[in-house]
């Protein structure tokens, strides 16, 4: 048993322990492990982080960009150099594999030093005057207090895309993670401490829905960003604009892989089988449904259930293991559920992996079923779990239809080798982001990321778009005046 870490609140520039409620984090694999326990930062804590947010905020948009830009190079280092040390406790926290926990960070810290170089970038942009002797310049300026609330699934690269543009430019944070993942997002606050932040740019304030709903709607903030799940998103991004409070909210997918006759049957299997199942199925840009055409549907599946045999679930800290417990046995229940239900449908099982004997958390086979159309539950509905739907059709445009169907507008998938088919895809995906022989998940953090419908709200994340969201553009008029 390893020790309970003890967390606190980070509140103004110093470690505080909460007022609020308890807490703990437990690990999904062995539920009876608590990894960290606290208490909860409590209404008035929350309104002294923001006020230090927002007593710091003139000096630190002051403060030259290339100078915020340091501390996001300090953190990234300082990530870099504990990511072995600290993947582990990330993995017994979250559930999710070791090996992808190391890759996590190496990707936050990537996310800070991107960000850190936009330092670099062209400030604004200047247009020419119709008026003798005025030039207009787009100013972007920073927003004030920026609230972020960031997700269980990506518990370190998520705040990193989001608390990194907010500082770079200009605006201060007070950040809420989820409770279930505390100790994950107090090593990403230790980096962030470490590289010198003044106190008050930066705050952490632990808690579940009670802290979020009091930060979102707190007349302090002067933009709110946030992943998770549709229904908190869709209420959070109401709320903001009742406010006029510009919001961001990355939500749900429910992201296709079509697998044209013509595709690399042996690539495409790799990239469905990594965007289906790494992270046990719980990423917004997971692979839950899969359109195969007919003539190489049976080749297909017989090729996935083969390459099923590497996805085995077990303990996250086991270098061996690709499917980790879900966050939770809530989680858990819901997605065998759905599933059980699918079957009771008749949807037919291709493949189901087991859990091994002895295995006690919120683990949850990983499950290939073929339905018979898009109306299922279980090719509308986002599971966020090892779960994916098979469909067939011999006809491409009923393929990009069924891939496109629902609420959800995220992330595409397409293999194929002819050009004509690969471009009618990317013309009628209308999802935020397609991959062309490559797998629905992951991002880049230079270009825009998010979707469409209820997918995402507001402007994209990373990429120039982050500029967009975390500052506003000042149109200045500039006539000079000679004396
Ligand atoms: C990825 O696919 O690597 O919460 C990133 C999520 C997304 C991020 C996905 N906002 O799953």
């Amino acid at each position: 048993m390893t020790a309970i870490l003890e967390l606190e609140n980070h509140l103004g520039g110093r470690w505080s322990a909460g007022e609020g409620p308890d807490f703990t984090s437990t690990s999904p694999h062995d539920p009876d492990q608590v990894v960290a326990a606290g208490r909860s930062a409590s209404t008035a804590q929350v309104d002294a982080a923001l006020r230090s947010a927002t007593a710091r905020r003139r000096s630190w948009r002051r403060t030259p960009i290339h100078e915020r830009a340091t501390h996001l190079l300090r953190a990234a280092d300082i990530l870099d150099g504990e990511a072995a040390g600290w993947a582990p406790t990330m993995a017994r926290e979250s559930g999710k594999p070791v090996g992808e926990c190391r890759g996590e960070l190496a990707r936050a810290a990537q996310i800070l030093r991107y960000h850190a170089h936009q330092a670099d970038a062209p400030a604004g942009t200047q247009f020419a005057s119709p008026r003798a002797g005025e030039r207009i310049l787009v100013d972007h300026r920073p927003l004030g207090v920026v609230a972020v609330i960031s997700p269980f699934n990506f518990p370190i690269a998520i705040p990193a895309w989001k608390i990194a543009p907010a500082l770079v430019y200009g605006n201060t944070v007070v950040w809420k993670p989820p409770t279930s993942v505390a100790a994950t997002a107090d090593l990403l606050m230790r980096a962030l401490e470490a590289s010198g932040l003044p106190a008050g740019v930066l705050s952490l304030v632990h808690g579940d829905a009670e802290v979020g709903d009091h930060l979102v709607g707190a007349p302090e903030v002067d933009a709110v960003t946030f992943t998770g799940s549709t229904p908190v998103g869709t209420a959070i991004a109401a709320r903001c604009a009742a406010r006029g409070v510009p919001v961001q909210a990355e939500m749900g997918g429910k992201n296709a892989a079509v697998v044209l006759a013509d595709a690399d049957l042996d690539a495409a299997v790799a990239a469905v089988v990594s965007g289906a199942f790494r992270s046990a199925g719980q990423k917004c840009t997971a692979t839950s449904r899969l359109v195969l055409h007919t003539a190489i549907a049976d080749d297909f599946l017989e090729r996935l259930t083969a390459a099923m045999a590497g996805v085995t679930v077990g303990d996250p800290e086991d270098e061996s293991t690709y499917v980790g417990p879900l966050i939770s046995a809530s989680a858990r229940d819901r997605v065998d559920a759905a599933t059980s239900r699918a079957v009771e449908h008749g949807a037919r099982l291709i493949c189901r992996m087991s859990v091994p004997e002895g295995v006690r958390g919120h683990h949850c086979a990983p499950t290939v079923l073929e339905i018979a159309s898009c109306d299922a539950e279980l090719w509308q509905e986002e599971l966020f779990g090892p779960v994916l739907a098979v469909l067939r059709t011999d006809q491409i445009d009923v393929a990009l239809e069924a891939a496109a169907s629902g609420p959800f507008a995220l992330s595409l998938a397409v293999f194929g080798s002819d050009l004509g088919d690969v471009l009618d895809a990317i013309d009628e995906a209308g999802a935020g982001m397609v991959h062309i022989n490559s797998e629905t998940a992951g991002a880049d953090p230079h270009v825009p990321f998010g979707g469409n419908r209820l997918s995402s709200f507001g402007p994209r994340e990373q990429g120039a778009s982050a500029r967009d969201f975390y500052t506003t553009a000042t149109t200045v008029y500039l006539q000079a005046v000679k004396r």
